[in-house]
């Protein structure tokens, strides 16, 4: 029932029918969560969604009172078909797998409402998310089983696609791959934003890409003796459903369709193309608009990484997912996960000539600090210390001050791949091995790739927050690498 990922440049066949993913009938866009999914599929029709048919993760309802929107998230086990017709042990947001997607914007006030069910100690961080450090969701403020935590956060930032996780000492890996990720989605009353798709589900679509490793029995792995296990299996889903073997098709009812891709896989490299070779037009990083729309034959994103594009569509459009394993062990090949069919008729507004100002950095004054990603065996180190636990990311904690300036030299000390990623602020990629970025990389990044003995300057400002007891993180976003010590504590304290 689970066919071995084909190799490279062989392009993923439509296989057998999968088992019906919808649970509890047709769901409409925008319908609350019922029973154990939080899925919905484009499907207006009172018809079951046939098997093959594109699904994607509700969106929540928040309830606003006093200012404030208030969403709940319970964090619970489950099941769920990683690889088609075999049952895995899952977790998941309201639901067995992922989480329902989240619509932020900016100058909003939220209260999240994090109930733990899992049985063990969890957080959730806001990945991407400008927040104090308090409310961010780093280890600092683990929670344990059956309670919940109620950060309240100011939404204080550009339209951009962000998403959620957990982030406690050691059990990341574990939480994400078992299907703790959702989406957040930032809005905010720029041009750009009303002149884009914004009608969730119809043409503004979330896709959430994973390459898993996964045994013959289920058992999803997340660590090195897991990795270890022999006959592994690499599943690779779309917003949770397995495409080893099909391609999930979308009706779309409007011509211009923007599409929300998120890596969240625990290691693996994504690089998403159009299988006919054409272009999409990208419009966004990790932390928003790029200055233009910008064609792109290929997007490739590391683990955590999301960028966002806009298809016209004249024509059925399939997507290519190519997985490049990303740690030792790994995914790899081409799937065809998505075919966009048009039925619309309607002939959108040319996009603006400016999506956003990006004003380069000048880092000719920024402070400079050096940050090294190393191994020692199996323990992974920066600047030479595995932040394993609070009393390690203390001792080897950054510490700055609010509207601090830094230019950070990023040097993979390895030879394994890195995908870094920074909380709190967004950064700007200033060089990769003394070249200077061009095309969506002069974009907005909380996430980078660090390929193995590479350096990667990046240059940041240590806006709007400031505390003497909460760290932001600093890591990798491979999980693994994170759980075994990729990863140090920030402090922004006052200036
Ligand atoms: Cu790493």
């Amino acid at each position: 029932m689970s066919p071995t990922p084909s190799p490279a440049g062989t392009p993923g066949k439509r296989g057998p029918s999968r088992r019906g993913f919808l649970i509890g009938g047709a769901l409409g866009v925008g319908a609350a969560a019922t029973g154990a999914s939080v899925f919905a599929a484009n499907n207006t029709t009172a018809q079951a969604a046939s098997a093959d048919t594109f699904t994607y993760p509700d969106l929540l309802s928040g309830t606003t009172s006093g200012g404030v929107t208030a969403y709940t998230l319970q964090m619970q086990a489950g099941t769920h078909e990683v690889l088609s017709g075999v049952t895995s042990s899952t977790m998941g947001f309201n639901g067995s797998y992922l989480g329902p997607t989240m619509k932020w914007t900016n100058g909003q006030s939220v209260q999240m409402n994090v109930t733990n069910n899992l049985g063990a100690d969890t957080t959730v961080h806001w990945h991407g998310a400008h927040v104090p450090a308090k409310v961010d969701g780093g280890p600092q403020v683990a929670f344990s089983d059956g309670a919940t935590w109620s950060p309240e956060l100011t939404v204080n930032q550009d339209a951009a696609t962000l998403w959620y996780h957990p982030h406690a000492l050691g059990t990341t890996a574990e939480q994400v791959v078992k299907g703790l990720a959702g989406m957040i989605i930032v809005e905010d009353d720029s041009a750009a934003t009303a002149a884009l798709p914004s009608d969730y589900g119809v043409d503004d679509i979330p896709v959430i890409l994973q390459c898993l490793a996964v045994d013959s029995s289920g058992d999803i792995k997340y660590n090195l003796s897991g990795y270890l296990t022999a006959n592994l299996k690499f599943p690779v889903l779309c917003n949770g459903v397995n495409v080893d073997s099909t391609t999930l098709t979308f009706t779309a009812t409007k011509t211009r369709t923007r599409l929300r891709l998120l890596n969240a896989s625990p290691a693996d490299i994504i690089t998403v193309s159009r299988t006919d070779g054409g272009t999409t037009t990208q419009i966004a990083t990790e932390q928003g608009y790029l200055t233009a729309a910008t064609d792109v034959t290929s997007i490739r994103l590391v683990a955590g990484a999301r960028a966002e594009v806009v298809l016209d569509l004249t024509a059925a459009v399939t997507l290519q997912a190519v997985i490049t394993t990303g740690w030792v062990k790994g995914g790899s090949g081409t799937y065809e996960f998505l075919t966009i069919t048009p039925d619309a008729s309607d002939t959108p507004a040319a996009l603006p000539a400016s999506l956003n100002s990006i004003e380069r950095y000048d880092t000719s004054a920024f402070t400079a600090r050096t940050i090294t990603l190393s191994q020692s065996g199996l323990t992974m180190l920066i600047n030479g210390v595995a932040g394993t636990t609070m009393a390690a990311m203390e001792s080897n904690m950054i510490t700055t001050t609010l509207d601090a300036e830094e230019i950070w030299t990023v040097t993979n000390a390895t030879q394994l791949e890195h995908s870094f990623h920074l909380h709190d602020v967004p950064f700007q990629i200033v060089s990769v091995d003394g070249t200077a970025p061009t095309g969506a990389d002069v974009g907005w990044k909380d996430t980078v790739e660090v390929v193995g003995g590479s350096t990667v300057k990046i240059a940041m400002k240590f806006t709007d927050y400031a505390d003497s007891t909460y760290m932001y993180m600093l890591h990798c976003h491979i999980l693994k690498h994170e759980d075994e010590g990729m990863m140090a504590g920030l402090m922004v304290e006052s200036s």
